[in-house]
């Protein structure tokens, strides 16, 4: 905050003024419509304070990098996240980020969907619901502090017996990373991006799918090569098993990848990416304006797509509907009161 005030010494034309939360100079910022904030506002004020996972919960997924939600999804749901794919599966390409490395290799590349958010009615309704499933508040709230947001839209990953994997890729600790680390500090976990995959169909053991190396998002030193191309100790790598509706959730950093597909029947993976509310991951044009249907959507999945920053960025409450506008989250995600 005093480095702001450095930077942001004088007033310029077309800045509003701010009190510096420490030294209460006042900083200076870009034009901004203030008044625009109580539009879906109640205040500055968190009624709720911020649900967290259990005790359980964060043991798992400190200890391991990834944590498995059994049922995280109704059958309900289940249902019509599959309705929707079956009814635009001529929309599936080859996956773009194809890297069958090594014992990777398979006969065909993984089938990839995006853009779920903007298929036509009713199709894309129950994608965005997820944004801001009352479910995923307690995982995201207690990985990122309060004030998240997805990093890149959404994907589904389908594969068929024989379709090809994906080399095994995440980031230890040999440099800092700040998009993609886990860190333990002060009594919190905080993470750079992370992946929720929920699972729309069974994963057994040995079917393939998504892999992990459990712990190595603490790791410290580079994976070797035949590692990454699942060529050699290959007991590190564990493929998660799971119901349909299931969500694991796990650390970008966390070393991960897809195991080729044996199974019978389709792979069907789920994948929304977050990050916390500083942070952009995924590379391309760099947006700040919202997409034009974003009136179609409740305000706190609204804020889930607002591009990263920190003053006054929405956060959603622990019924996942209300939306508050702190002037700032603190270090350890509790907000200053105003
Ligand atoms: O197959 C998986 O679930 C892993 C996906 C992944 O890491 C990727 O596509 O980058």
């Amino acid at each position: 905050m005093l480095a702001l005030c450095l930077l942001f010494p004088a007033p310029k034309l077309g800045c509003t003024p701010n009190p510096c939360t420490l030294c209460l100079a006042n900083v200076y910022f870009p034009e901004i419509d203030y008044a625009a904030f109580t539009k879906f506002g109640t205040g500055w004020t968190s009624k709720f304070g911020g649900i967290k996972m259990n005790e359980r919960e964060k043991f798992m997924y400190d200890l391991q990098g990834f944590l498995k939600v059994e049922n995280f999804l109704t059958p309900e749901e289940v249902q019509a996240l599959n309705d929707a794919f079956d009814a635009n599966w001529d929309k599936a390409i080859p996956d773009p980020n194809s890297h069958p490395d090594g014992d990777m290799a398979g006969d065909l590349p993984r089938d990839f969907f995006s853009g779920m958010l903007t298929w036509d009615k009713p199709w894309c309704q129950p994608f965005r619901d997820l944004l801001a499933h009352p479910k995923l508040l307690p995982y995201l709230n207690t990985m990122f502090g309060r004030g998240w947001k997805m990093d890149h839209a959404p994907f589904m990953l389908a594969a068929t017996a024989g379709t090809e994997g994906l080399r095994l890729h995440g980031s230890t600790s040999r440099v800092f990373d700040g998009t993609q680390h886990y860190s333990y500090a002060n009594g919190q976990m905080r993470c750079g991006m992370i992946v929720c995959q929920f699972q729309l169909a069974d994963v057994n053991q040995g079917d393939g799918g998504l892999c992990v190396i459990p712990g190595s998002h603490k790791a410290n030193f580079p994976m070797p090569e035949d590692i990454a191309r699942y060529e050699k100790d290959r007991e590190l790598v564990y493929n998660v098993p799971c119901k349909a509706g299931d969500m694991v959730i796990f650390n970008e950093a966390t070393i991960h990848g897809t195991l080729p597909w044996r199974a019978k029947q389709q792979r069907r993976s789920l994948l929304y990416r977050f990050s916390p509310n500083y942070l952009h991951f995924a590379g391309g044009v760099y947006e700040t304006s919202m997409p034009d249907w974003v009136d179609e959507l409740t305000p706190a999945q609204q804020a889930v797509l607002e591009p990263p920053y920190i003053y006054d960025r929405p956060i959603i409450e622990d019924d996942s509907v209300t939306i508050i506008r702190p002037k700032r989250v603190r270090p350890d995600g509790t907000i200053r009161e105003e």
